[in-house]
């Protein structure tokens, strides 16, 4: 049985990078909403109807787990998602949350995201539950997710658009940054540059793949064997940049169905 992985293009694929090196029998099957992407600026109904659909199409692959691999879908569908399927369903924020409250020094964390995400607060109230005394600065940060579908990660425009998105949060004592989108992981080097080495940057995608790994191995879900699967991609639009963008990230051939 695969796991189901969504998001709104291709920023789950950070999370499907990360299942695939910390569990590499599993299976995945992907959907990335590249037709309808950003989810960003979308009303939380429209976000929660999308989430709604793709997760319908992804049941009939028969997955063991979906992850919803998308901040913005996170934050307005997880609950519902959650109701709707007898199986489980992890999203990307509370991981992200925890590892920020495990490692701060400061009590200062800094949440990026897209403006669907920030305007939830669903990050200040996830840290707050853990840790209500923690200082959260959060920006949206519109442009990024733009940027990344069109594969344009370390040019001279991207370093700008970063540098004017976030280089004011720099004033506060921040330690930890959330990547809160997971379309940020493909600008790590540009974010790093622009935040100094003292902000220790915490990817969604690599604490939601350690969330997979504990639920499969609590619940001895874990695929075993020794093969390796084939796992099998979709998008809902242009699949060439997808592919090329999957290709690059992943480092291997991807099987995409548009
Ligand atoms: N990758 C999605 C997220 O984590 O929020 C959103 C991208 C988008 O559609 N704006």
């Amino acid at each position: 049985q695969p796991i189901a992985i969504l998001d709104s293009g291709v920023g789950g694929l950070t999370v499907v990078k990360e299942v695939m090196r910390q569990l590499p029998r599993e299976k995945i099957i992907y959907f990335g909403d590249t037709a309808r992407t950003p989810y960003g600026p979308r009303s939380a109904d429209e976000v929660l109807d999308f989430t709604r659909e793709i997760v319908d199409y992804l049941i009939q692959y028969k997955p063991k787990m979906i992850v919803i691999a998308c901040n913005t879908a996170t934050a307005v569908a997880l609950t519902d998602i959650r109701s709707r399927v007898a199986i489980p369903v992890v999203g990307v924020i509370n991981p992200g949350a925890r590892a920020a409250i495990g490692r701060t020094a400061t009590g200062c964390i800094g949440v990026i995201g897209t403006e669907g995400t920030i305007r939830s607060g669903a990050y200040e109230n996830a840290l707050r539950e853990l840790s209500p005394h923690v200082q959260v600065v959060s920006e949206a940060c519109p442009r990024f997710v733009t940027l990344v579908e069109q594969g344009n990660f370390r040019s001279s425009e991207t370093f700008d658009v970063v540098y004017d998105s976030i280089a004011h949060m720099r004033t506060y004592p921040i330690d930890c940054l959330i990547l809160g989108c997971t379309h940020y992981p493909f600008l790590t080097e540009t974010i790093s540059e622009v935040m100094g080495s003292g902000v220790n940057l915490i990817s969604s995608a690599d604490e939601t793949a350690r969330e997979v790994s504990t639920i499969l191995q609590d619940k001895r879900k874990l695929a075993r064997g020794d093969e390796f699967p084939v796992h099998q991609f979709f998008c809902s639009g242009d699949p060439v940049i997808f592919r090329e963008i999957a290709q690059q990230w992943l480092g291997e051939h991807i099987q995409l169905t548009p």
